[in-house]
């Protein structure tokens, strides 16, 4: 899944959700879709969301050190399909006060963003804390605050220091300490003025497109042992780091401290077909309650069905023992409640029914421990990547999921939510888009009572987006390629404004 990926969200969107977040009075406004009643609760959160390695670009000033990324798209520049890399990307390490204006231009309140590990840890480990990194982040950090933004600050948003990946990177347990010593330095340099933090980003697309498979750095391709080895430790290490807060920082910083999970939502293929209905099941523990269940469900740990469908999967492949690692009793304890919200990315739904084996899985693999078979209705809409279908009513579904599993006291905050575009400055499509999703999240909140606190927009600025680099297909020619991200990105700001105009 996810070949192709791209999601960029340029000032017009931002717009419909200054809009929105400008009054507590408004309603989704849906040109598309029609008008919901509906508003959004008084002190609901609205944001846009970022993460380093996308948009800092400087990745050799200030001392900072490598980060995966940087080290496995130099060695590698055919890895995305522009050649490019994250060298400059947005420049916001230089251009970081116009980025602030730009958020308080469009009126939303929120900006969620990520520290880079190794631009304050060059080498990774806290015994060098690199003088210039840590400014940088504290002048950001000051310049949203005067400008009335408040940061939610991730702290590993994909880019690993590379010397830890010389040591295995998540699949090797040292790291769990080296995360914690990390978060130390976080909270000890910024606790003072950052209040909510998220230890780490989806870490089922980092370990399954990294760890499992090589389609994000490091690219390591262990299908079906390494995703779970990564997906162990980076829990562990967020429950440690969760710890460490409550215990250190909680009582004089007074913060809080969540974890973000992706997911994309499964609906049967057949909702007739109790077997489709079965792969739905089988898909959601396999790929999202095995990151959620451990944290937020009452008894912790990983669901039942993974923990046996791995297992007797491992025996029947003649693995001396399962796949899937065990947590101590110890740890269950410590992992179990260890966030204080349910950080939630999403962008769409997959269509699915069984399958012993697809053409694209490896035995083993997570994919063939799931046996899932995905796929998207083609008349589905499709705006930009290839495996983003408008679905919105997956959305309101998936809410309901995670509150009818994870109950409805913890506060939900989707931290990420969007779609990519062909290159195209006409943002219809997207405003769309937004529309539509917003408008089931506003059922969900009032419909079906689910604890849905805030909403961050998939992004503030066109960026590095990965393995699709910079990739655009139709950008305006006026705008060099050669330029790649910061140029682009700046000039589809400045192009969007337009359709402030349009939006009125
Ligand atoms: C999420 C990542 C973001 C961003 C977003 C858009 O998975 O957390 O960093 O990349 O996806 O993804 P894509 O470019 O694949 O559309």
């Amino acid at each position: 899944m996810r070949s192709s990926r791209s999601v960029a969200l340029s000032g017009v969107v931002l717009v419909t959700l200054s809009l929105l977040s400008c009054s507590h009075e408004a309603v989704v406004s849906d040109i598309y879709y029609g008008v919901s009643n509906y508003s959004f609760p008084e002190d609901f959160i609205f944001g846009v969301s970022t993460a380093a390695f996308q948009i800092e670009g400087a990745w050799n000033e200030g001392g900072k050190g490598e980060s995966i990324w940087d080290t496995y798209v130099h060695e590698h520049p055919e890895y995305t399909p522009d050649k490019s890399n994250g060298d400059i990307a947005a420049d916001s390490y230089h251009k970081f006060k116009e980025d602030v204006q730009l958020i308080k231009a469009l009126g939303v309140k929120y900006y969620r963003l990520s520290i880079s590990w190794p631009r304050l840890l060059p080498n990774g480990t806290s015994n060098n804390i690199s003088t210039d990194g840590a400014r940088y982040y504290r002048n950001l950090f000051e310049e949203l605050l005067k400008a009335n933004i408040t940061p939610i600050v991730t702290l590993f948003h994909w880019d690993m220091p590379t010397p830890f990946m010389d040591l295995g990177g998540w699949n090797n347990p040292v790291i769990v300490d080296y995360f914690v010593d990390y978060a130390r330095v976080a909270f000890n340099l910024y606790g003072d003025i950052i209040k909510t933090w998220t230890t780490i980003n989806e870490p089922h697309q980092h370990c399954y497109q990294g760890y499992g498979a090589d389609y994000f750095a490091p690219a390591i391709k262990s299908h079906g042992v390494g995703e779970y080895l990564c997906a162990h430790y980076l829990i562990l290490s967020h429950a440690k780091a969760y710890h460490l807060y409550e215990k250190e920082f909680k009582p004089h910083q007074k913060g809080k401290v969540g974890i973000t999970l992706d997911a994309f939502m499964g609906i049967p293929k057949d909702p007739r077909n109790f077997q489709d209905v079965l792969a739905v099941r089988s898909y959601l523990q396999i790929h999202f309650d095995l990151y959620a269940h451990p944290i937020f469900s009452a008894e912790g740990d990983y669901p039942t069905f993974v923990r046996q469908r791995i297992n007797n999967m491992s025996l029947a492949q003649g693995f001396a023992r399962s796949r899937l690692p065990y947590f101590t009793a110890e740890e269950v304890k410590i992992i179990r409640g260890s966030s204080d919200f349910f950080g939630l990315n999403h962008y769409t739904t997959y269509l699915m029914s069984p399958s012993e084996m697809e053409f694209s899985w490896s035995i083993p693999s997570m994919d063939h421990d799931a046996q899932v078979r995905m796929e998207q209705d083609p008349h589905w809409e499709k705006p930009g990547t290839d495996w983003l279908s408008v679905y919105p009513e997956g959305f309101r579904k998936l809410l309901n999921y995670v509150s009818d599993n994870y109950g409805r006291e913890i506060p939900i905050i989707v931290t990420e939510n969007g779609v990519g575009d062909k290159g195209q400055l006409k943002d219809y499509d997207r405003i769309s888009y937004f529309n539509k999703y917003l408008y089931q999240l506003l059922l969900a909140i009032h419909e079906d009572n689910c604890n849905i606190i805030g909403y961050f927009a998939w992004t503030l600025m066109d960026d590095f987006e990965w393995s699709d680099g910079y990739f655009r297909s139709c950008l305006s020619t006026s705008v060099s390629l050669e330029q790649t991200s910061f140029a682009i990105a700046r000039e589809i700001q400045k192009n969007s404004n337009s359709y402030l105009v349009l939006l009125h």
